[in-house]
């Protein structure tokens, strides 16, 4: 048997589109950014059986887990996030205390498998530069091939599309991207001031504390929620981007169910 080039080109066109087309276009919940705060939000809403997009502007999918601490690719979990890691088959190693350690390497991919085997659609090499925002409720983002925005400015003249979700989840870390976005329309939001110093126990227990929707439509979470709000910093730990990255795929969720009986009370 021989391969054409044509048949290759072929499959990826027809298999890209068909997904775009019946997967992404329309969903229920889009997190962006990839990092450990986002991947968790998405495996745990896919698992509730909702569509779900993740979307990456990179090539690869991990953000700031990749590098651990001062470029040393270890992690560190604190309890009880260890359970999350432990049930996606991360194997830990106990450190000190309450502090557990795994190597960046096997967080990433084993947290990616467990995305994908849930249903998650990565889309990656995508920038999310816009929201939608209509009637006082964000209805989607939009879209820009991430190679695209880095083109010479005078060459830069592509115009992106758009996507619609019920929920949004802003998991773009320090940028907070998302919500820096909303701010600039809407004087009831404040302007991201970015994270604080470093103090690890509050900054852990307040990523998750300020994991929440921050306008209708709009749930901002992980480190993007620290720098939303001038919390501390907490360096190389990812208790609070796992728990805050659960935390907000509850809200989806019961954004999601309010929204469907909302819709069943009005067709009723
Ligand atoms: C598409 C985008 C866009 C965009 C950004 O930085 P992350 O790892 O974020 P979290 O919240 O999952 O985890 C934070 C953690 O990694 C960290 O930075 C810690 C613990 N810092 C402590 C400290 O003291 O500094 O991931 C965010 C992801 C990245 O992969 C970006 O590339 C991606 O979002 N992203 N993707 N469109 N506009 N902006």
């Amino acid at each position: 048997m021989t391969t054409s080039e044509i048949q290759v080109t072929k499959a990826i066109l027809r298999e890209f589109f068909e997904d775009f087309m019946e997967n992404i276009i329309e969903s229920d919940v889009v997190v962006v950014g990839a990092g450990p705060c986002g991947i968790a939000a998405a495996t745990y809403a896919a698992e509730e059986g909702h569509k779900t997009i993740l979307i990456e502007r990179n090539f690869h999918a991990g953000g700031g887990m990749w590098q651990g601490g001062f470029l040393m690719p270890k992690n560190i979990i604190r309890e009880p996030a260890n359970i999350l890691l432990e049930e996606w088959g991360v194997k830990l190693k106990k450190a000190e205390d309450d502090l557990y350690v795994c190597d960046s390497f096997e967080m990433v991919s084993k947290m990616l498998a467990a995305a994908s085997s849930a249903g998650v659609k990565l889309l990656n090499s995508v920038h999310v530069e816009d929201i939608i925002l209509k009637n006082d409720r964000v209805e989607g983002v939009v879209i820009q091939w991430f190679p695209a925005t880095k083109m010479p400015l005078d060459m830069n003249f592509a115009d992106p599309i758009a996507i619609k979700t019920k929920v949004v989840i802003d998991a773009t870390g320090h940028g907070s991207v998302l919500v820096s976005r909303l701010a600039e329309q809407r004087p009831e939001i404040k302007k991201p001031v970015g994270c604080g110093s470093m103090w690890v126990d509050r900054a852990e227990q307040e990523t998750v504390e300020l994991t929440q929707e921050i306008y209708p439509g709009l749930i901002v979470a992980g480190m993007a929620a620290t720098s939303t709000y001038g919390a501390p910093r907490m360096g190389p730990i990812f208790s609070g981007m796992l728990l805050g990255g659960k935390k907000a795929a509850e809200f989806a969720h019961e954004k999601i169910s309010e929204i469907t009986e909302e819709k069943v009370r009005i067709k009723d």
